[in-house]
């Protein structure tokens, strides 16, 4: 294989890989498995488990384990454009999604992230969330050498293919848990279970609650193992025990068996939730860092072209931590979910205020380098409201208040509203939690459209481009939610339908609306405004001189986001009038083109329309 030897050197083959990377396995194991006398047998166990893998990587795994060792930046470049779906709904399953290239590369997309599809638990299953087995696909969807075939047309394609790695927890009937419950003692040992119910209530008080009102409480009795599990999530989500490194052993194996399988990028579910330790909210605790460290080394020994992104609903405080800090820098995920952007943005349009967003993204700690963030403005979840709080911006403030003011607002119960939005996982006692509904619904196109008002559909448009446009300028991956790109609404048939039992969630994920894409290229209608309007933010993106964050974060007027980025002597400023009126913004000194319109000359000041975002270029010419 020449062809193989000639780019051998710069990452080199497995044993240097293992030299450069095996410090960083065993200094993340020592977290958690250091006081074990059988330390070193773990350890070599792991690199057996990375040694295999590496052996089995196809060659054109190989090759991109090289081309992406010369280029290892290579997912921060400012074309870069996420789409994330669920197979059935956007296409059918694996193979047809091959059939919808073209359609995700006329949107610009370059990242795709696929849902869980892999075999699911029968009935409820979370979405997905619940899976029953890692090393096979669900039936419905196409098996192992269908995602194969299609990572491989993706990558022809120029699309990294995104797969979540549920590392938190399987579903109750795992063959893992199918066995402990049938009392294989290697097995019980792959989860956390405690005997009695008072032993749960030495861990509940200091513990959150993700889905209060349907799962409410964080252990579920299982008659089988006469015990208590510990269900972060769904009682049928069993959460796994880290602290027997068997069960790091099975993930890892299962995450490079992925890889190998041409996945690039691992959604690390839950990532929050790895680790438990009684007296703490079993939250960001440093040993599921360590985790994730360890297994981050694990990819940079076998699988080398692999990327990590941890999906950490936390607070901004917490958040940076996963993109690896101190000496941990570029030792973690690559990517985090940039859920602070995304809940201040929200606060914002519903205040028709940006000052609190500003200052917000000025507190966030910049990611360290070779890192980055992921940016949406949706995803399939809610918008998890529990996130603003202390430490997402640097000044006191009334965070309750402001938490219920969004949830209120969002589900169409304040006066000002102009959305069809629904709570989601809301308690007595505990006000909020989340948001559900379609980037298009929460921005008020519903609503407008219901009442056939022209002034108010244009203006659902532009609030839907506005929160496009800001978050695709802040730099990392700017990932869209499908269907967002037509302004697809919500699917109030899901919300009700007794399968997805009463998950408030399926609001926001209904089936991919193909005639609503078909519309995309009648001018004048919704579907072409929106879909036009993205596919050009995607496409001038690309010559944005945009670095990892922003340089320069304020408000002003207090109702506009001024957002700057420089880099080689061209500056970018991004405005973005968060209020329904007109405005005026004052430009910094010197001349200024609009990116998008490429209307050029502009300086002093600008005026900017109710929800406009602009872009706008200094500097020499691309
Ligand atoms: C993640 O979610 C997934 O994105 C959800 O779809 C799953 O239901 C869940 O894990 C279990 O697998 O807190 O950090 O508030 O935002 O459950 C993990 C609801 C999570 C989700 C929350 C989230």
């Amino acid at each position: 294989m020449a062809s193989e030897e000639v780019g051998a050197l710069p990452d080199g083959p497995f044993e240097q890989r293992a030299d450069q990377f095996g410090p960083d396995l065993r200094r993340a194991l020592q977290a958690l498995y250091g006081a074990r006398g059988d330390f070193e047998a773990i350890l070599a166990r792991l690199m057996c488990i990375a040694q295999s893998a590496s052996a089995e990587r196809p060659s054109e795994l190989r090759a991109l384990d090289r081309a992406r060792a010369r280029d290892p930046d290579w997912f921060l470049t400012p074309d870069r454009i996420g789409y994330s779906c669920y197979v059935d709904r956007f296409a059918g399953d694996l193979r047809a999604i091959g059939g919808r290239i073209d359609y995700l590369r006329e949107l610009g997309v370059n990242y795709l992230h696929l849902l869980p599809f892999l075999k699911m638990r029968p009935g409820q299953n979370d979405g997905g969330f619940a899976v029953s087995s890692y090393r096979e696909v669900e039936p419905a969807l196409g098996d192992m050498a269908d995602l194969a075939q299609l990572a491989g047309q993706l990558r022809a394609a120029g699309i990294s293919l995104c797969a979540d790695l549920l590392c938190n927890h399987t579903s109750d009937d795992h063959e893992w848990a199918l066995r402990a419950k049938a009392g294989e003692a290697p097995f019980r040992a792959y989860y956390l279970t405690v005997e009695t119910e008072a032993e749960t209530q030495e861990f509940e008080p200091h513990l959150s609650q993700v889905f209060a009102a349907s799962a409410p409480g964080n252990f579920t009795y299982c008659p089988q193992l006469r015990r208590w599990v510990w269900t972060t999530f769904y009682p049928y989500q069993w959460d796994l025990n880290y602290a027997n490194p068997a069960v790091l052993q099975e993930m890892a194996a299962a995450m490079l068996n992925l890889a190998n399988h041409g996945v690039e990028v691992f959604r690390l579910d839950s990532a929050p939730f790895l680790w438990k330790q009684k007296g703490s909210d079993c939250q960001n605790l440093p040993q599921a860092h360590a985790i994730i460290q360890a297994l981050r080394a694990l990819a940079a020994i076998a699988a080398p072209a692999v990327l990590l992104k941890a999906e950490a609903i936390v607070p901004a405080a917490q958040l940076v931590d996963y993109l690896g800090i101190g000496p941990s820098a570029g030792k973690e995920c690559h990517l985090a979910y940039n859920t602070n952007l995304m809940t201040l943005q929200w606060a914002a349009l519903a205040r028709g205020n940006a000052e609190l967003l500003a200052e917000g993204l000025a507190a966030m700690p910049r990611p360290p380098e070779h890192t980055g963030w992921l940016s949406y403005v949706r995803c399939h979840d809610d918008i998890g409201w529990g996130v603003l709080r202390a430490g997402s911006a640097s000044k006191q403030r009334d965070w309750a208040a402001l938490r219920s003011f969004v949830s209120q607002f969002y589900a169409g119960e304040s006066e000002n509203s102009f959305d069809s939005g629904a709570v989601f996982e809301v308690t007595k006692g505990q006000a909020v939690h989340g948001t559900s509904g379609s980037l298009a619904s929460l921005c008020g196109l519903e609503r407008a459209q219901m009442k056939e008002d022209r002034g108010e559909i244009d203006l659902a448009v532009r609030r839907i481009l506005l929160m496009t446009a800001v978050s695709m300028a802040f730099g990392g991956i700017a990932l869209i939610n499908m269907g967002d790109e037509l302004g697809q609404l919500n699917h109030a048939e899901f919300a009700r339908a007794p399968r997805f039992d009463g998950d408030g969630r399926w609001l926001h994920r209904g089936p991919m609306d193909w005639n609503l894409a078909a519309q995309r290229h009648e001018p004048g209608s919704v579907a072409a405004r929106v879909f036009s309007g993205f596919q050009a933010m995607a496409k001038a993106r690309a010559i944005l001189p945009l670095a990892n964050a922003p340089a320069r974060i304020e408000a002003g007027p207090p109702s506009v986001l001024r957002l700057c980025h420089g880099q080689n002597g061209q500056q970018f400023l991004l405005l973005a009038n968060f209020s329904s009126l007109p405005t005026q913004a004052d430009l910094p000194a010197g001349r200024w083109r609009d990116a998008l319109s490429q209307e050029s000359a502009l300086h002093d000041s600008i005026n900017l329309e109710g929800y406009a975002a602009r872009w706008l270029l200094q500097g020499s010419e691309p």
